[in-house]
């Protein structure tokens, strides 16, 4: 069970870069997180409530932002841990309706696997009939739906005249920003409304691994403009990419002067890499790194006989990414500079 799941979330991330491999979760940390359908000790003494590890992520540390609220039904009224309390889309103006959505954002990266949903009492106006729930790593991007159904008209059998707390399975999915679509209401009318909302996590999961991205390749991640003479995974004084005497597959040569755009919308964590020159370069040259307009790195009058130097800068959170090449000498500018094996990391679930 544990190996499948690993290879999940791994397929999941195919069609992108490439991972970084990890070693397999420690079967003592799964132990720990005891799953809450485990029998109380003994020893335990009756006044002492068994502790209790909940597959519920704690709702204090989320941030939720609804599509539509109406004043006194805002949406932190479904993650308050009360049945009394709900959110509600607006009322007043008669303009709005489905869908609606209900982004949570649950400060930070976990394998979820599922929502709970407590529907608001007598399922009056708005509780909801059809949703999508979707997970991201990014809060821009939610792609395709991890799960989609109609939640029922059921009433709790232990509580008499309360609605049924309703669980949405699904596979484990490595995010952080979970979008609740709501896309209509059991009785019909336009509204939605959610007495309660919880997200669920796989406790078990094994580890999220690394994400790499070489941009010298040119694949996952493309550059959105180009200004200059850009040379990727290859030289431009020769062929192959040598810096410092040594060979390297992955990188990108540019002409000085050259600048290189990437918009990102945020999904990376990390700029990785060295900068360097060409074997046979003439004059000075200048490294920079933009990070949504931030410089983020600089390396100011790489000669063509100095040693290369990394680059590992923090980038998290930003939408675009710009790399610049300057000539330090305007009659320079026939020389060229190398982002040596440049690429882009996500960091995985380990830090
Ligand atoms: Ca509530």
């Amino acid at each position: 069970m544990h190996k499948f799941k690993y290879a999940l979330s791994v397929i999941a991330l195919l069609s992108a870069c490439s991972l970084v491999a990890t070693a397999e979760a420690p079967i003592a940390q799964t132990e720990a997180s005891a799953p809450q359908t485990l029998a109380a000790p003994e020893s335990v003494p009756a006044s002492e409530p068994a502790p209790v590890v909940s597959p519920k992520l704690d709702k204090a540390e989320f941030k939720v932002v609804a599509s539509s609220q109406q004043s006194g039904s805002e949406i932190n009224n479904a993650f308050d841990g009360s049945p009394e309390t709900m959110w509600h889309s607006n009322w007043s103006d008669a303009a709005q309706k489905h869908p609606y959505t209900i982004d949570i954002d649950i400060g930070k990266l976990a394998a979820v696997n599922g929502l709970g949903y407590l529907p608001r009492d007598n399922f009056g106006n708005g509780a909801v009939k059809d949703y999508e729930i979707y997970v991201s790593r990014t809060s821009g991007e939610f792609g395709e739906p991890v799960a989609k159904g109609s939640f029922a008209r059921e009433m709790d059998p232990e509580k008499p005249g309360k609605p049924k707390y309703q669980k949405v399975s699904f596979p484990t999915t490595w995010g952080r920003y979970v979008r609740v679509k709501v896309l209509s209401a059991l009785n019909g009318d336009r509204f939605g409304s959610v007495a309660e909302l919880d997200v669920m996590q796989d406790i078990d999961a094994a580890p999220f691994a690394d994400e790499i991205c070489d941009l010298g390749d040119k694949t996952a991640v493309r550059p959105s403009e180009i200004k200059g003479e850009t040379a990727f995974n290859k030289g431009i004084s020769q062929n192959a990419i040598v810096v410092d005497g040594n060979t390297h597959e992955k990188g990108i040569t540019v002409r000085a002067g050259t600048e290189i755009v990437y918009n990102i919308d945020g999904a990376w964590d990390q700029v990785q890499g060295f900068v360097g020159r060409e074997a046979g370069g003439k004059g000075a040259v200048t490294f920079r790194i933009f990070a949504d307009g931030k410089e983020v790195f600089k390396r100011i009058g790489h000669g063509p006989n100095d040693v290369k130097q990394p680059v590992a800068v923090d980038i998290a959170g930003a939408k675009q990414l710009v790399f610049r090449v300057i000539p330090d000498n305007a009659a320079a500018n026939a020389d060229t500079g190398v982002w040596v094996e440049l690429k882009l990391v996500r960091k995985g679930s380990e830090e």
